[in-house]
């Protein structure tokens, strides 16, 4: 059984990560998107809030072989707790790169069985992250198309907007 896990932070879920969650989810038997406990960096989001929205969003894009986790620690232990080899990455621009290549180095150094499998954002959602969204909504622009439809609300709630 082919496991691959979708790792990150998802503060709050973008249509560039649903694009690799879909894409993903096309390629293995089960595709488990694991949402980090962050002991570094607050998010906006709670964990509950951010598995929330995921999990909606997974519910309305029918992907059923898609299960949302959360995890802390290293993601090479968390992989190997779920039985999986392939962790699996969404490049935006040759500035993702960068950081990303250390990232896999140093899973790899942890733990060679562990591949790294990259996929090349949609050309649509390159320019797109979550602090993208977060800043555009902060300043009560116009996030409406970047997210998923569903969570809409639950954005514009946080930053009370009455009619995003
Ligand atoms: N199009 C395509 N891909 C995208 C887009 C987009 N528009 N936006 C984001 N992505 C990709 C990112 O490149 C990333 O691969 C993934 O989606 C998640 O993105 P974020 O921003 O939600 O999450 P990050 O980058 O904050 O997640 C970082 C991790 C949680 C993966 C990382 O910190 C981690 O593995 N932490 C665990 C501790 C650990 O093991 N560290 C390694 C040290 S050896």
């Amino acid at each position: 059984m082919r496991i691959f896990i979708y790792p990150g932070s998802f503060d709050p879920v973008t249509n560039g990560h649903l694009d690799i969650i879909e894409r993903a989810s096309k390629i293995c038997d089960k595709l488990i998107v694991a949402v980090l406990v962050s002991h570094n960096k607050t998010p906006l989001f709670s964990m509950e809030e951010r598995t929330d929205m995921l999990r909606r969003v997974i519910k309305e894009c029918n992907c059923t072989n898609v299960e949302v986790e959360c995890f802390s620690g290293l993601l090479v232990d968390f992989v190997k707790k779920k039985n999986a080899n392939v962790i699996i990455k969404g490049l935006r621009a040759v500035s993702d790169f960068e950081y990303e290549l250390q990232m896999a180095l140093l899973n790899k150094n942890q733990s060679p069985e562990i591949e790294t499998l990259f996929m090349m954002s949609s050309i649509n959602y390159s320019f797109l992250s979550s602090s993208m969204v977060k800043e555009i909504a902060r300043y009560n622009g116009d996030f409406k198309g970047l997210v998923p439809e569903c969570i809409v609300e639950d954005i514009a709630d946080k930053f009370g907007i009455k009619e995003p």
